[in-house]
């Protein structure tokens, strides 16, 4: 049959579900909250009313139930942009492909994807404990640049400086940029900073770490919390951000990252409890979540 996406393609289990999640199309909700840890998906689901179906398999991991008639799923995604490329594509196959017939359903659903994850703040005025909202997710890594994707007049302005006022030592990384979904970032102002993210590829020497490892990128932390353009400042970095943006724009995902700050970079400090300061960020986000 025309366009019917082969097995080897879109990968079912014996039980229905895509392959890396483990969840049939009847057990994911339309609102989804991804988190990085998969031992964050209880704690946001221990808020949860009622829980209707528990998945997991390798790291991830999802909840899906109710917070009174707001149906809602929590996934794990681990660390990465890599593990985004799976999460977003067998979420997006969940909703809009047909597991019977494997075609793309005539009729398309767009997902609210909201990550609730830990960042490092980049700025001195961004303290731990904080929360931030991503207004874009500039990728530092090389996910996008797999994929096709339209950038509004915006984001290429945004990028062009960036490239203009950040030399990157070596050839590897093609920076790509993506705003957040604008109807989500409205709900989230009042107790939020709101900058420009920047998703590393790395968790050390990208995001300007040197233990042992010496730097090819010396002045890149110097350089991120100096940009500006246009008052758009870069506010934090962590490891998934512009891999949703990106991959929300390229499959029509409605989506927004939220991290609560455990280190400032600037100030030279880590959070004395970044669970405290993660199940904060759980309740002020589902506070609002579950009213979408
Ligand atoms: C690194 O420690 C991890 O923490 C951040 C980074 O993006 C990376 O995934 O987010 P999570 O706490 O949501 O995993
Ligand atoms: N997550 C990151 O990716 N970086 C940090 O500094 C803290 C959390």
């Amino acid at each position: 049959m025309e366009n019917r996406i082969a097995e080897s393609e879109l990968i079912i289990n014996n039980r229905g579900a895509v392959y890396h999640l483990d969840v049939r199309p009847d057990e994911i909700a339309s609102t989804i909250i991804t988190v990085g840890d998969p031992d964050r998906v209880g704690a946001v689901s221990k808020h949860f009313d009622k829980i209707e179906g528990k998945f997991q398999h390798r790291e991830f991991v999802t909840h899906t139930g109710y917070i009174g008639n707001k149906r809602l799923s929590v996934v794990s995604t681990g660390i990465g942009t890599d593990n985004i490329d799976i999460v977003l594509n067998e979420l997006d196959a969940l909703v809009n492909i047909d597991f019977q017939t494997r075609l793309v359903k005539p009729s398309l659903t767009s997902l609210q994807i909201i990550r609730l994850g830990t960042s490092g703040a980049l700025q001195e005025d961004i303290p731990v404990d904080s929360f931030v909202v991503s207004s874009h997710g500039l990728g530092l890594d090389n996910l996008m640049a797999y994929y096709e994707f339209d950038s509004t007049p915006a984001e290429r302005s945004l990028l062009e400086a960036f490239r203009g006022q950040i030399p990157l030592k070596h050839g590897g990384a093609s920076p790509v940029i993506f705003s957040a979904s604008t109807q989500l970032s409205e709900l989230f102002k009042d107790g939020f900073h709101t900058g420009i993210t920047v998703t590393c590829p790395g968790f050390y020497a990208p995001q300007g770490r040197m233990l042992r490892g010496p730097l090819s990128n010396p002045g890149l932390i110097d350089n991120l919390t100096k940009f500006n353009y246009e008052s758009q400042r870069i506010t934090n970095f962590e490891m998934e951000t512009s891999a949703i943006y990106g991959l929300g724009r390229v499959l029509g995902h409605e989506c927004l990252s939220i991290s609560a700050i455990v280190a400032n970079r600037i100030r030279k400090e880590f959070s004395k409890d970044g669970g405290a300061a993660v199940a904060a960020l759980i309740e002020k986000g589902l506070s609002v979540i579950a009213t979408l």
